[in-house]
């Protein structure tokens, strides 16, 4: 191949991914500055993996909700049998408003009360009919990247409704929403025909997807299905994304599946992962290919530390007891040139709650 030749794919290959990613300075910087031909490609993909690696989203708002009164009736995994898991709600309110505060620290952040779903009764006057204990766990109502959203039909049953008023708040914050409820599935979307009564097929929960700003990683979970994974493949069609089969343990490791991908696995940036050693990470690092995505994975010794929320170069962490957890991500937080902060969520944790869950991350 002569250096034109080179000269001319490697031009291709940019204009390709920078249709994905916007430009970046060092990019064109590292294009157009050299004139050997021997080295020219070499010296553009140093660049590009460089603004890559450094690249951060820069996110414009926050979404958090309030804790209901009734989060002690939340999900639990454990279940509510164990006197250890029982949630202390003052000790729970404190620690999800010192979590808000650490968010506030990088980005602007709406608090949403928290919602119950109201109805008509009989005489036409407006009820509340359901509580959501769940809501303060917002994440898995929406999938935002950009100005697009969608908002989720999540995979349990009694978290449906939590939506209507994330829904309407990202409308009003200018967003494109697209509500996931309306369609059984994303082939019934696309035909542009209304979902029948009573046949839901589809169905996502935030946590389980992942996007690290090159790569939309989906996991299939008990509250993420096959159908609810081709509609986000088919809404961000534009995007890398990656379905991750669900996992299985071998029933030996004495360890549970998590619930959501990003209750295990998540992204300090656009280059560094964070998964817990052990079973459960290998499979989720190797179904996502990341030697071959070229991440640079830190892998800690609890899972509760590796779901982080990285927001415009800070870096809230999970305050674990686990120091060599601690001593990892403070190392790879100071690697990525960015500042990390520890809270304490414990008693969100009782009812499988990490911290992404309880934020969404706008580019309103
Ligand atoms: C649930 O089971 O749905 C809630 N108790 C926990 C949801 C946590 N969400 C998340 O990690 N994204």
């Amino acid at each position: 191949m002569s250096w034109k030749q080179v000269y001319r794919l490697g031009n291709r290959i940019l204009r390709e991914r920078t249709s994905r990613q916007p430009m970046q300075p060092l990019r064109l910087f590292g294009t157009f500055i050299t004139h050997g031909s021997e080295y020219r490609s070499r010296v553009t993909s140093f660049a590009y993996m460089s603004s890559v690696k450094h690249r951060r989203y820069i996110y414009t708002i926050a979404i958090a909700r309030q804790l209901p009164d009734c989060f002690a009736d939340a999900l639990s995994m454990n279940g509510d049998d164990d006197p250890n898991n029982a949630v202390n709600m003052k000790v729970a309110r404190a620690q999800h408003q010192e979590y808000v505060r650490a968010l506030r620290m990088c980005i602007p952040v709406l608090e949403l009360p928290a919602v119950s779903s109201f109805d008509k009764d009989e005489n036409g006057s407006i009820q509340a009919t359901k509580n959501h204990p769940d809501c303060v766990f917002v994440e898995d109502t929406v999938i935002a990247i950009g100005k697009d959203a969608l908002v989720t039909r999540m995979g349990h049953p009694s978290r449906r409704g939590e939506e209507k008023q994330v829904y309407e708040v990202l409308k009003q914050l200018g967003m494109d929403v697209f509500n996931m409820n309306d369609y059984q599935d994303s082939a019934e979307w696309m035909l542009g025909t209304v979902a029948k009564d009573g046949n839901e097929v589809a169905t996502v929960d935030g946590g389980d997807v992942l996007f690290t700003g090159r790569h939309l990683f989906v996991g299939l979970s008990n509250r993420t299905n096959v159908e609810g994974a081709n509609f986000i493949l088919n809404f961000f069609a534009s995007h890398d994304v990656i379905v991750l089969p669900q996992l299985h343990l071998p029933g030996t490791t004495g360890q549970t599946v998590p619930l959501h991908l990003k209750s295990a696995v998540t992204h300090i940036d656009t280059g560094t992962l964070l998964a817990p050693v052990g079973p459960i990470g290998d499979l989720f690092l190797e179904a996502m290919r990341v030697q071959e995505l070229g991440y640079t994975v830190h892998r800690l010794p609890d899972m509760l530390s590796c779901n982080v929320v990285a927001c415009n170069g800070l870096v809230i962490a999970q305050d674990t007891s686990c120091r060599e957890s601690r001593r990892i991500l403070r190392d790879a937080v100071m690697e990525a040139n960015q500042d990390l902060i520890m809270v304490d969520t414990s008693e969100l944790a009782k009812k499988d709650g990490a911290l992404t869950c309880c934020s969404v991350l706008l580019e309103a």
